[in-house]
């Protein structure tokens, strides 16, 4: 079993697409083992998204991010590190596919509305920024004996 790391952006909850985007990992199997509502800080916005300091867009990205309440969540599936970035498409909205979260929802790069981890490093990465490790809970999901 494999874990990522996946965010709700603050227009994705203003929107009040919560219920709709985590319906959908819901029905792949995908199970969520942690989640949470948090305002994220600014401190945690430059840590998530260090790698980006120098671009164009860090600073409209760290506003954004830090602009409201995010959902965050962990979630665990056979190869979901994949299947998550598949399921939520290409970054840039035009490039998303139909039927990816992106491809349906988004119009710009800058309001994406979700995040997920791209590797297992930045997995690791990325959930302590916003998890303890207490905060995971294990626990049976029935539909995973049927995928
Ligand atoms: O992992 P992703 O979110 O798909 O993409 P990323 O890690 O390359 O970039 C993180 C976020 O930064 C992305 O979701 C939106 C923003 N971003 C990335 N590239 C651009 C960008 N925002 C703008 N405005 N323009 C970009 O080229």
């Amino acid at each position: 079993m494999e874990r990522t790391f996946v965010y709700l952006k603050p227009n994705a909850v203003r929107r009040g697409l919560i219920g709709e985007i985590i319906k959908r990992f819901e029905q792949r199997g995908i199970k969520i083992v942690a989640l949470k509502m948090h305002w994220v800080t600014k401190e945690e916005a430059e840590e998530l998204y260090k790698m980006h300091k120098q671009k164009s867009f860090y600073k409209d990205l760290i506003e954004f991010i830090t602009g409201g309440p995010i959902v965050a969540m962990i979630v665990e599936a056979p190869r979901v590190i994949e299947m998550v970035r598949h399921i939520i498409g290409n970054t840039d909205p035009l490039k998303a596919g139909t039927g990816t979260i992106r491809g349906e929802f988004a119009l710009t790069t800058t309001k994406n509305l979700i995040h997920a981890s791209d590797s297992k490093e930045n997995f690791e990465r990325e959930y302590k920024i916003f998890f303890k490790d207490e905060e995971i809970i294990d626990y049976y999901l029935d539909v995973q004996d049927d995928i």
